[in-house]
């Protein structure tokens, strides 16, 4: 793993919610993912993330094992509250002050503030206005990124709009299994288009700067059928096309997907799709992030609800549940590394424009071992490095690499149950004690550059 080109860029990931606590400082807003958490039965063990990694409060610590650890990068995220406390107009300095603190302290020790601007936590007062059902909540997205590109744009240059819109909308509107908790059919594929809407938008109002660069992360992953049987087949399509092309077709290839109106006939009239939509959410990029976790395995199935007017979005007649015999992480996730090159691969194949690539995120929540001896996730991130560099090889252009997650954290409807952290979080006393995997990943990027320099 020595043999990653000098100026690959080595980091980890983080995000506000997940980690930051400290809910109602500093003026703050609410956001779905607080009500949600209020909602019971949503959040397993009725966890919230009002508390977290207190990193609100601790980040200079956190800062300091960045430094340690000797990562060129940290990914995280604006919570879009800490900003506009209700999501449009009033703009909280204090807000903006933190994440510029944050950036300052990074830059001093060189490592470069990686931000995305949404990583799912919507000021409440939006979802009361209709969330990303509605196309207003484009238009305040849009405002809310300039107030923030125009608060950082002297300390950050790489700005990634979204983490995973098919989180937000489909797990989210569609699924229920995510803040704000909808199941519906229309309202999960228009608050998809109104993401990416949102994301074209956004990037042309902020691009002009010097220097600047534009970016989205998406989650992808390979949809395998199950058998080569023509209904396994056609499924993994449809999967395919709900997990990934609804958001690649129209962001890399210019169009929206030719069997978009087949599959959801009679879910949605379509009308969230206006004139010059598709050239805004085309906007040119100069990276694209890539969250790789494991890969879809899917079937056929009949769909639950026979009627598409109330059917939802998830419901394509699909079953993903047929896991093969490999090991799984706690998350039940297959362990596939070979699945992230065909991932890379596969979108270089299909969009001749598609621009460089990050991996923003992977990663694996194993339970926790004495000692914090953490070999099966040092086993899991090898693995993929290596499965990435093969892409590399095979002339796929990416830039860098990130690891979900630096520290342990409020893993969304699993609550605190999961452990994805490079750093152990002791939710008590919130003492953070560095995994094996850390001193690892450490000695991977000391190598990196002393045989890159
Ligand atoms: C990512 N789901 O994606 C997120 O970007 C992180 O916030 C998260 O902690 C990480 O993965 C590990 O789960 C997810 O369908 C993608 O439930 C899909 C789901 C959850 C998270």
């Amino acid at each position: 793993m020595t043999d990653f080109p000098s100026g690959f860029r080595w980091g980890v990931a983080t995000s506000s919610y997940q980690i930051e606590g400290g809910v109602a400082e500093d003026g703050r807003g609410r956001s779905i993912w607080d009500a949600f958490c209020e909602v019971p039965g949503a959040v397993a063990g009725g966890d919230t993330g009002a508390v977290a990694c207190d990193h609100y409060h601790r980040w200079p610590l956190d800062v300091a094992l960045l430094g340690d650890l000797g990562v060129d990068a940290y990914r995280f995220s604006v919570a879009w509250p800490r900003v506009q406390p209700t999501g449009a107009g009033l703009v909280e300095r204090r807000g903006l002050d933190f994440y510029r603190r944050l950036c300052e302290a990074l830059l001093e020790r060189g490592i470069e503030p990686f931000p995305t601007l949404y990583h799912w936590d919507l000021p409440q007062a939006l979802e009361e206005r209709g969330g990303w059902r509605s196309r207003d909540t484009a238009m305040r997205f849009v405002e809310y990124a300039t107030v923030v590109h125009d608060a950082l744009g002297d300390l950050v240059t790489k700005w990634t709009t979204f983490n995973e819109p098919y989180v937000s909308s489909i797990v989210g509107y569609g699924e229920g299994r995510h803040a704000p908790g909808a199941r519906e059919g229309h309202g999960a594929l228009a608050a998809a288009h109104h993401l990416l809407l949102a994301h074209g938008l956004a990037v042309r109002e902020m691009r002009g700067v010097e220097g600047h660069e534009f970016g989205i992360v998406l989650n992808q992953s390979p949809s395998v059928p199950v058998s080569a049987s023509e209904r396994d087949v056609a499924a993994a399509r449809r999967h395919d096309l709900l997990l990934r092309r609804q958001f690649t077709d129209p962001l890399f290839g210019g169009r929206y997907p030719e069997d978009y109106e087949e599959v959801f006939a009679g879910v949605t009239d379509l009308s969230f799709r206006h004139d010059g939509d598709l050239a805004a959410i085309g906007v040119p990029l100069d990276y694209v992030g890539i969250n790789y976790y494991y890969r879809q395995h899917v079937a056929d199935a009949p769909h639950r609800d026979p009627d598409p007017a109330t059917r939802t979005a998830i419901d394509i007649g699909i079953d993903t549940t047929r896991l093969p015999d490999v090991p799984r992480t706690a998350m039940n996730w297959p362990v596939e590394p070979a699945g992230l090159t065909e991932t890379l691969l596969g979108l270089r194949d299909r969009y001749p424009d598609l621009p460089p690539v990050y991996l923003t995120e992977n990663g694996c929540a194993y339970p926790d071992r004495p000692g914090f001896a953490d070999q099966e996730r040092i086993d899991y991130l090898r693995d993929h490095l290596a499965a990435a560099r093969e892409a590399m090889t095979a002339g796929v252009d990416l830039r860098g690499y990130f690891v979900w997650s630096f520290l342990d954290n409020f893993e969304w409807a699993h609550g605190y149950k999961h452990r994805f952290g490079l750093v152990h979080v002791d939710y008590e006393t919130q003492d953070r004690t560095p995994r094996a995997s850390y001193h690892w990943y450490r000695e991977v990027l000391a190598r990196q550059r002393r045989s890159t320099d």
